[in-house]
């Protein structure tokens, strides 16, 4: 494991713009598989995933879902006010800096990197959390009868430079117990393409234990130690999704073009998952990610 993270191959410096990455950190050039639709998923469908740590599925909530899940997220970007949306939780794009409260509302949308904990506070966004056909995969994923989705949020990466999520492993930033099962459900809102910055994925990776991350561009997986030669990308229609098995390695480039890349994610474990304490995670993934979020 390295134990080390050199500053220089991770662009951090003051004026870096969110297109500031090593240009080879991402590759362009390989897609993964999909499964056309949720009843496509059979016992080899899970097998793959336990294998490869990802499954896509082309085509996952419909259109009207799709639809509606925008309309939401829309009208929680206008409203977002922490006393009307107790919980809710708003992360700017780095462009907006301190001036957030000068955004006018109907722009939110579009200088808004992430929106945390969203499904309690609007019907439509909590109905694509508790999708009968996207539960019936996840238990199969999970390997038990009674799961809980324990995060919910959507990434919205802004047309023209919405921001790199590096490389990461999910589990670098839940505090529950490593050996338990964890499933990332991320479902596209607009079409996921490798210029606005679609999901890439190590396959196998999920296999090779946790990595140490560090606090660079994110709390994120060093670079240098980043297995690019074996990315996959994930393009993914509008209403498509990938399963992603919380130690996986995954991440995804800047948005690059003038249009909006929105996309919902969800995390599920089993109801009896037991969960372990921050500095167990934090000595597993690494001590400079004290209050980290996904
Ligand atoms: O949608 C994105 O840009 C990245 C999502 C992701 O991997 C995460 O937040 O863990």
């Amino acid at each position: 494991m390295l134990h080390d993270c050199p500053v220089g191959a991770n662009i951090v410096v003051d004026g870096a713009t969110n297109l500031d990455y090593p240009p080879d950190l991402y590759r362009f050039d390989r897609v993964a598989g999909y499964v056309e639709d949720l009843e496509q998923v059979d016992h080899e469908a899970v097998e793959g995933f336990r294998e490869r740590g990802y499954l896509a599925v082309r085509h996952a909530i419909d259109a009207q879902a799709v639809e509606a899940a925008l309309a939401g997220l829309s009208d929680l970007a206008v409203r977002a006010d922490s006393e009307q949306f107790p919980g809710l939780f708003l992360q700017y794009e780095s462009w907006v800096g301190d001036r957030a409260a000068e955004i006018p509302r109907e722009s939110r949308q579009d200088n808004i990197r992430k929106l945390m904990s969203f499904a309690r506070h609007d019907a439509r966004l909590k109905a694509v959390a508790a999708d009968p056909g996207l539960g019936a995969v996840l238990r199969a994923l999970i390997g038990k009868d009674e799961i809980v989705m324990f995060q919910d949020m959507a990434l919205l990466k802004p047309p023209g430079g919405g921001r790199e999520k590096p490389w990461h492993q999910d589990k670098a930033f839940f505090a529950i117990d490593v050996t338990s099962p964890v499933v990332g459900v991320w479902i596209a809102l607009d079409e996921a393409t490798p210029e606005n910055g679609c999901m890439h994925v190590i396959p196998g990776s999920h296999l090779e234990g946790p990595q140490l991350h560090f606090n660079r561009r994110d709390f994120q997986i060093c670079d240098t130690n980043v297995a690019s030669d074996r990315d996959v990308m994930v393009p993914l229609p509008p209403g498509g999704c990938l399963f992603f098995d919380g130690l996986i390695h995954h991440g995804t480039p800047a948005n690059r073009t003038p249009y909006r890349r929105r996309a919902l994610q969800f995390h599920y474990c089993a109801a009896d998952a037991p969960w372990g304490t921050d500095g167990q995670r934090l000595a597993l993934f690494g001590s400079e990610g004290k209050g980290a979020t996904c």
